[in-house]
Order: structure tokens, then C-alpha cells, then sequence
């Protein structure tokens, strides 16, 4: 088979003091940290779409990378050669996952038929390559917002004709990630949101949306997918408003039709900054709520206000990350997607692996900080009691359901006497704490 990287051989881990580039510092797969092996509790995926599809093209430029499969004419031959040169990648960067659009993998044809014959030969092509190269579908999902018949959108449109259509697509999509084996199967509504209210009937296509779900949750059932279900919320880009805003208003959503039993959230840095959150609070959110699924690995730019989607290199938000993942017992059969690209500017072959190396180093360092601050458990302490009121005699009284107002008003007059004696929430503190297990961590 040709070598479509050859100038680059298999990435090893070298150890932080290892002045290889190409090398891991801080990834080193068999490595144990807390339960299991480092590879066990990333899970690390790459995202065919940014990495083997997309080619640097941006709303003020042309394309600034060239592949070598990109040279080729045929765009079924350029489908194959994109395959084998995705898995030689995979092979060489140890990724174990990857993740994939229907539209990224195979050309359209003329109709749904065609397009679908493209695709299945693709996969079967796929099939092999992962089978050879031990590698596992982390999640499908299917392209609803590239084609211009999803100008107003998918399960949005206001046109019904583009609901079937993208309910057929959604169809073919869940059967092809079954038959790759597939942990999860994504939702991102890109265009499932609206511009304007003056043209949008908010109510019909929120429960069309839900419907379109409904449906999906239905198929997979009935080709005996057991892969789980994600929505991925996003709040804005390429519409004004997303309906999958948060992972809150996801949660608000999914239980307004009763679809909470069937979903959970793959979440992305990017989006979670878009949404005017922290990483952080997406995950906490999701882990208290039970919707934390997985993961899309990527870092915006504070500066900027759109997803620029870059590879994670933030080591606080890596550890934070790590450590709400370790709290939710891993993310199993979630894992940890780079939905992130190289810069345009870096448009040699040799920035593919430098962004992966740098955001897999990125969250292995993460995760060993992590468990030590789990291990250790100083934040979890300094909670506990923070919150200790609550298992003295009126916090216990409050969690009474015979307790109302009117008790309450009671254990004030007779007991409280002002002030109330407060303290402090140490966030300075904390902040050093945490700064100190980053420094102290090898
Ligand atoms: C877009 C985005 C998507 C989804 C999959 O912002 O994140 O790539 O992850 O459709
Ligand atoms: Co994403």
C-alpha cells in the first residue's frame, strides 16, 4: 500500500524532558493512572472531517492545504486513497478512534441511491482498514448542514420534503456506524436553529426536531444499534440561535418530550465558550444531570467569538476536564474526540501530528494532575465542608419534606442571631492549590 506520510514514522513517548517534536511527553498509552491504562480513560479519537477533509479553506480564502490524496481527479479514487492515508495516520499517531461525517468519507452522487452506493463502498473499504490497523469507530453522524437543500435548515426545515430527506440520510447513517461497529452515534443540529423570528414558527419546529429524535431513537431499535445516542449543543454558528444551545437547554429539551432516557451530551470546549460557559461547567452540568457522553477535544480563542475549533493545549482546562471525567468514572463508550484543526497557516503534513501530539500530551498531563487532585482530595474536602451546615440540624430540617416556610421562619426567630457568621469561599486559594499540582506534576 503507498505510504502517503513518509516522512514520519510512529510517534513514541519519550518523557517530558524528550526534545523530539514528534514524540509524546506526557501520552504513554500503557501508562496506569488511577483504575486503568492512560488509553483506557482518554480515549482519544480523531476527526476525519478537520483532519483528512477539510483543507484550510476559511470565509476570506481559499484552501491553503493540498493532501496527497487531494490530487487526485476521480473523487471515488480520492475517497479510497483518503482512507488508507486517515488509518496510516491513525496507526502512526496510536489513536485508537475515529469519527466521521457520512459526507466526509465518500462522495455524493446524483440521487440518495447512488450517494448511498458511494458511501457503502467507502465503508467497506473502512471496514478493513480499521480491522488492520486495530482501530475503533468512536461515533457516525451524518452532514445536515453542508447541502444547500439544508439552507433553513434539517428536522427545522420548514420545508417537509427536507425533513424526509434528512430523516432518510439519518437513517443510512446509524445503519453504516452499526455495521462499523460504532460506541455512539452524534446529533449536532448545525442548522436546526433559526436567523430570524419573524419567519420561524419556534413551536412546530422544536417539536418537529423532536420528532426527527424520536424517530432516530426508533431506527436505531430496529436495526439493533446499542451504541448511545449524543446530541452535541452548540448556542450559535451558523445560526443566530441553536435550539441545542447548552447542555441545559439540551436537558430541558429532552425532557419536554420525553426523550431523557435515550440521549446524552457530547460536549465540546469550543461550543461550551460560544455558550458564554467554561468547559467546566458543561461537564459538571452534564455529570450531575447524567448526560455527561462524550467528548469533542478542542480549544477556542477567547479573543475571537466564533469556533475556531483549535487542538487543546490549555493544561487548566485539560486537568479541570480530566478531573470531571474522572468524577463521572471515565467516559466509556464516550471518549475524547479532537474536533480541532490545524491552523491554515500550518498546512504541512508534519502540523497534522504536532496538533495531535501537543492536544493528546495536553490531556494526558491533564489527567495526571487529575487524579492526584482526586486522589488527594483536597477540592472535594473543601466542599464538603463548605457545605457542612447542610448536615447539621437545619440543613437536615430542610431536606425534610414536612419542613415549609413557616418552620423555617420559627428556626430564625428562636435560634439564628445576626449576623450570620460566614466564610470565606477561599477561591485565591484554590487557584494556588491547583496551581501547585499543575507545577508539581511530572
Ligand atoms: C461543529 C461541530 C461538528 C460536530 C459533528 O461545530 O462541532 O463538527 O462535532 O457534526
Ligand atoms: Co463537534
Amino acid at each position: 500500500m503507498k505510504e502517503y506520510f513518509p516522512e514520519i514514522g510512529k510517534i513514541e513517548y519519550e518523557g517530558r524532558r524528550s526534545e523530539e517534536p514528534l514524540s509524546f511527553k506526557h501520552y504513554n498509552p500503557e501508562e496506569t493512572v488511577g483504575s486503568s491504562s492512560m488509553s483506557d480513560q482518554l480515549r482519544f479519537s480523531v476527526a476525519y472531517w478537520h483532519s483528512f477533509t477539510a483543507r484550510g479553506a476559511d470565509p476570506f480564502g481559499a484552501k491553503t492545504i493540498t493532501r496527497p490524496w487531494d490530487e487526485i481527479d476521480d473523487p471515488m479514487n480520492r475517497a479510497r486513497a483518503r482512507a488508507e492515508a486517515a488509518f496510516e495516520f491513525m496507526g502512526k499517531m496510536g489513536l485508537d478512534y475515529f469519527c466521521f461525517h457520512d459526507r466526509d468519507v465518500a462522495p455524493p452522487g446524483e440521487t440518495l441511491a447512488e450517494t448511498n452506493e458511494n458511501l457503502d463502498e467507502i465503508v467497506s473499504l473502512i471496514e478493513k482498514l480499521m480491522e488492520e490497523y486495530d482501530v475503533e469507530l468512536l461515533w457516525g453522524t451524518a452532514n445536515l448542514f453542508e447541502h444547500p437543500r439544508y439552507t433553513h435548515g434539517a428536522a427545522t426545515s420548514p420545508n417537509a420534503e427536507v425533513f424526509a430527506y434528512a430523516s432518510a440520510q439519518v437513517k443510512k447513517a446509524l445503519e453504516v456506524t452499526k455495521r462499523l461497529g460504532g460506541s455512539n452515534y452524534v446529533f449536532w443540529g448545525g442548522r436546526e436553529g433559526y436567523k430570524t423570528l419573524l419567519n420561524t414558527d419556534l413551536g412546530l419546529e422544536q417539536d418537529n426536531l423532536a420528532r426527527f429524535l424520536a424517530m432516530a431513537v426508533d431506527h436505531a431499535k430496529k436495526i439493533g444499534f446499542e451504541g448511545q445516542l449524543l446530541i452535541e449543543p452548540k448556542p450559535m454558528e451558523p445560526t443566530k440561535h441553536q435550539y441545542d444551545f447548552d447542555v441545559e437547554h439540551v436537558a430541558a429539551f429532552l425532557r419536554k418530550y420525553d426523550l431523557e432516557d435515550h440521549f446524552k451530551a457530547n460536549i465540546e470546549a469550543n461550543h461550551a465558550t460560544l455558550a458564554g460557559h467554561d468547559f467546566h461547567h458543561e461537564l459538571a452540568y452534564a455529570r450531575e444531570n447524567d448526560l455527561l457522553g462524550s467528548v469533542d477535544a478542542n480549544q477556542g480563542d477567547l479573543l475571537l467569538g466564533w469556533d475556531t475549533d483549535q487542538f487543546p493545549t490549555d493544561v487548566y482546562g485539560t486537568t479541570l476536564a480530566a478531573y470531571e471525567i474522572l468524577k463521572n468514572g471515565g467516559l466509556a463508550p464516550g471518549g475524547l474526540n479532537f474536533d480541532a484543526k490545524v491552523r491554515r497557516e500550518s498546512f504541512e503534513a508534519q502540523d497534522l501530528f504536532l496538533g495531535h501530539i501537543v492536544g493528546m500530551d495536553s490531556f494526558a498531563f491533564g489527567l495526571k494532575v487529575a487524579q492526584r487532585l482526586k486522589e488527594d482530595g483536597v477540592l472535594e474536602e473543601f466542599a464538603r465542608e463548605r457545605y457542612s451546615s447542610f448536615r447539621g440540624e437545619i440543613g437536615e430540617k430542610i431536606k425534610d419534606p414536612d419542613t415549609d416556610f413557616e418552620v423555617l421562619e420559627e428556626h430564625v426567630r428562636e435560634k439564628v442571631s445576626e449576623p450570620i457568621e460566614l466564610e470565606s469561599g477561599r477561591q485565591e486559594k484554590l487557584k494556588g492549590l491547583l496551581n501547585s499540582y499543575i507545577t508539581t506534576t511530572g
